[in-house]
């Protein structure tokens, strides 16, 4: 394919497949550069498909060995045989065995794609279309087969072997070599085939279900790792029982397994009863991960874990419906860390990082609709607005049909379409068929992209005892769609009286629901009986993925920051008063006008670090400012990075000297001494302690810098240790210098914790971060053929908002040259570092021009993977 000239694929183009395959038999002969795979298929034709079509097989750099149809090996001229395809122009118009021997590379595969070799130990990627790379097959989510593959290997180099469903045989091969043969009973599409193949350490449990079947677990990590291995194991046991509890969903083969591997391209792999993990996501320990990571592990443990019935069990159609997996098992994940720890505090970081990721993708030139209409290279579209975007969507629905007819609806789900690869339509179908609601329009959350706006105007008629709310939305143009209908849009209110407390909703006379349903331009809703002026709450617990501009005062966002009975809401009013504040700090530098200051922000603030607090996770989120992104966003074009991060500065500056005594406090009284814990309320201790300390050192002031040093120098757990870090790294000092050396020291070996190194160094908002990153670059912490060493190092400056958007330019080319280096060793990793400029429209024309030639270029360059190709293109436009 060129670059450009893409070949689109369509939603509307979807037919069933023309043949079917109902088993799968695969031997595969393990050898570094020559693994030999038999694939023994069963098909027949589909009796939806084209009766006498040609059987044509998807391969993706494939090396054929032999085909035979009943055992009997067809000659080239049956056949048509490429890299990336095989054709069968006449094959039996009945059943048949076909048997495909093809020969891979397993160390040449950098792509990660596959099956491929890292640190020695086989691993396999088949999500999204890589089991094409591993045989010739019908790839593609609604050929549903059960598998049964046979894994030889050497004793020595693989003792471990692995594949999915349950173990059936072992035994030796002769030779020095031994094999396992595993069955797995349930149907699934080849995206979820895995096999694991290494010298690798291992440990066990067991969980036993609540119908009494008993499940063998098991976590495979690299030898002299195991310890690490004891959170990860206890959150599958404890995502086990939550599904059960929750969703009444079981586990159903005899063992679950999760295997931890250096090299991957993503988070995590849902294969059947074989979870593939980046390591990054299984490992922890309290010297050496993060309370974020510990987070993350039990977070992405749990997703993975969900998948075995929002994914495997029912699957996609196709990939236009990835949502239908993904968006739902982000919001079962979401739900399950909302259980485990704080309810409240979860949302507020989900809707950050929604802001932060999807709006900030919504907004620009790779803005698609959840479900997307076409696309040129499916890896692309493993995106925020198809995961948490996805999973907003599903929120609003629970929000608009009640718990209780949700809970109906997934019910309905799993029992109607258990083995089957389904649709948004399907999906949505048992919702609409269980609430006796017509959700045709809700389904334009699905088709429709960008962010919708809600204007918000409110009155009080203090005679009429009357308070009216006027909600006018409007969904931006996007790309290839520039006419837009108004959403279904769930707006959930409170009204706050004087005192604080939520007044009764009263309409027309009856009590009323607080779910306004937002589904015309302009809506309007007239609450009776209210006594006082009240405060609107709107769109509590953000009850809809939409920006709002609402009429209210500072001094009304004041008072629901005090008062507000949503803690959703009571942080967002915090922040909406600093957001307010950062944008006039912007206009005025630009303008060269003296810094507007609003000394009610510290009020809301630091009420963060009053004595009496005791939640202090969601104290930590009241500390924090909106992110430089959240003020690029709301100004929204013209954008100067420099000038948004020096009214971010002053304004924390303006805050450090209001509140410095108070944050001091704290920062003393939360200082532990116990023994580290990940628990939820140890981690939101040691978070605000940080805010604190992050205040305190605001600017680089010296007596917070010495606290950090000494925060760091002291530092009993990783958390301390990375956050002191981070905090010194801000600012040129002797101290931060001297830190960032110890660190390499001592943990020089561990590549995980040189990740957050290279991380930390590469999001510095100083102006010789472009140079160190280069020179860190070519030094031996660094490697372009991991993913996780790319991420964080060049992702990582890709996010910098001051340094990749230099005013030189400098920043976009070595983004894009680093994207053309990485397109030849892992296109897919490539595409990702180029999402960086997924904003670039929105800035002031000198950068805008700049970024806009480093992306040409890119477009421009030869050879192109289609990944690479297909984002340089859209970003353009
Ligand atoms: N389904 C996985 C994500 C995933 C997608 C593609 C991959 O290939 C490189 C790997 C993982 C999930 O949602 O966790
Ligand atoms: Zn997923």
């Amino acid at each position: 394919m060129r670059a450009e000239d893409p070949q689109l694929v369509r939603l509307a183009d979807y037919r069933p497949s023309d043949f079917l395959i109902d088993t799968v038999d695969l031997d595969v002969r393990l050898d570094p550069v020559a693994t030999r795979v038999t694939a023994t298929l069963k098909v027949r034709p589909n009796p939806d498909g084209r009766e006498g079509a040609a059987l044509v097989l998807d391969g993706d750099e494939l090396k054929l060995v032999s085909v035979a149809i009943d055992g009997v090996p067809l000659d080239d001229d049956a056949i048509e045989a490429a890299p990336e395809r095989l054709t069968l122009a006449n094959p039996p118009r009945g059943p048949f065995e076909l048997t495909v021997v093809t020969e891979i590379d397993p160390t040449a595969n950098t792509r990660l794609m596959g099956l491929y070799r890292s640190n020695g130990a086989y691993t396999t990627q088949c999500e999204a279309e890589g089991f094409r790379r591993i045989t010739y097959f019908l790839d593609r989510p609604d050929v549903l087969a059960v598998y049964t593959t046979r894994v030889e290997g050497p004793k020595a180099e693989t003792p471990v072997l692995l594949s999915n469903g349950n173990l059936v045989e072992t035994g030796d091969a002769g030779d020095g070599r031994h094999f396992a043969v595993w069955r797995d009973p349930h149907p699934k599409p080849s995206y979820l085939f895995a096999l694991v193949a290494g010298d690798l350490g291992v440990v066990e449990d067991r969980f036993v279900t609540a119908s009494g079947r008993d499940v063998a677990l098991k976590v495979f990590v690299e030898h002299g790792r195991e310890d690490r291995a004891a959170y990860a194991m206890d959150a599958i046991k404890r995502s086990m029982r939550w599904d059960e509890e929750a969703f009444g969903r079981e586990y159903d083969l005899d063992v679950f397994m999760v295997v931890a591997v250096s090299h991957f391209n993503m988070g995590a792999m849902e294969n059947k009863g074989l979870n593939v993990f980046n390591d990054k996501y299984v490992l922890a320990s309290p010297e050496t991960a993060t309370d974020g990571d510990y987070a993350n592990i039990e977070a992405i443990i749990a997703h993975e874990y969900f998948h075995n019935w929002t994914g495997n069990r029912i699957t996609c159609r196709d990939w236009f419906q990835l949502c239908l997996k993904e968006g739902l098992t982000v919001f079962r994940d979401q739900e399950f860390t909302s259980d485990t720890r704080s309810r409240p505090v979860k949302r507020i970081m989900d809707a950050r990082n929604l802001r932060a990721s999807q709006f900030a993708e919504d907004s620009g030139p790779l803005a698609h609709p959840v479900r997307p209409e076409a696309y040129a290279e499916i890896n692309n579209f493993y995106t925020p607005t198809v995961y948490e975007k996805g999973a907003e969507v599903i929120r609003m629905l629970k929000v608009l049909i009640g718990p209780d007819a949700f809970k109906a609806g997934m019910d309905l789900y799993f029992d109607r379409h258990d083995g089957e690869a389904c649709t948004i339509e399907q999906f949505v179908a048992c919702f609409a068929e269980v609430s006796g609601r017509d959700l045709g329009r809700f389904m334009l959350w699905y088709r429709q992209a960008g962010t919708p706006t809600v204007e918000i105007r409110t009155a009080y008629d203090a005679a009429a005892k009357t308070f009216a709310i006027e909600a006018a939305q409007t969904v931006p143009p996007t790309p290839g769609q520039p006419v837009k209908q108004p959403a279904v849009i769930p707006m959930v209110v409170g009204l706050v009286g004087p005192d604080g407390a939520d007044l009764p909703l009263t309409v027309g006379g009856a009590a009323a629901s607080p779910v306004i349903e937002l589904t015309e331009p302009v809506t309007r809703v007239t609450f009776e009986n209210v006594a006082a002026r009240p405060v609107a709450s709107l769109f509590r617990n953000f009850s809809a993925p939409v920006k709002v501009a609402a009429d209210l005062t500072d001094d009304d966002y004041l008072f629901l920051a005090a008062h507000d009975a949503d803690p959703f809401n009571r942080w967002q009013a915090g922040q909406t008063v600093a957001l307010r504040n950062l944008v006039a700090r912007v206009a005025a530098l630009r303008a060269s006008r003296p810094q507007p200051e609003e000394p009610r922000i510290a009020d809301a603030i630091g009420r963060a670090f009053a004595p009496d607090e005791t939640d202090h996770a969601y104290a930590a989120q009241v500390a924090g400012l909106p992110s430089e992104g959240d003020v690029a966003r709301e100004i929204g074009d013209e954008v100067d990075p420099d000038a948004i991060h020096a009214a971010r500065r002053a304004l924390k500056r303006d805050l450090a000297a209001r509140l410095g005594d108070a944050a001091a406090a704290a920062y003393e009284r939360l200082s532990e001494t116990g023994a580290y814990s990940p628990d939820a309320a140890s981690a939101g201790r040691r978070a605000l302690k940080i805010a604190a300390l992050d205040l305190l050192a605001a600017d680089g002031a010296a007596e917070g810098v010495a606290r950090a040093k000494a925060l760091y120098d002291g530092a009993t757990n990783m958390t301390d240790r990375i956050m002191a870090l981070q905090i010194l790294s801000l600012h040129e000092s002797d101290a931060r210098a001297a830190a960032l050396a110890a660190f390499e020291a001592d943990y020089g070996d561990d590549p995980l914790l040189m990740d957050k190194w290279l991380l930390i160094q590469a999001a510095t908002p100083l102006p010789a971060t472009l140079d160190r990153v280069k020179a860190l670059m070519a030094g031996p912490r660094f490697d372009i053929r991991n993913p996780n060493r790319v991420r964080s190092l060049v992702g990582a400056f890709g996010g910098n908002p001051t340094q990749f958007n230099r005013a030189d330019g400098a920043g976009y080319a070595f983004v894009a040259e680093t994207a053309l280096v990485l397109d030849r060793i892992n296109p897919q990793v490539a595409a990702r570092i180029l999402g960086a400029f997924k904003t670039w429209r929105a800035l002031e024309p000198g950068r805008r021009a700049r970024a806009e030639d480093a992306l040409r270029g890119v477009a421009a360059a030869p050879g192109l993977s289609p990944d690479v190709g297909d984002i340089a293109r859209r970003a353009l436009g």
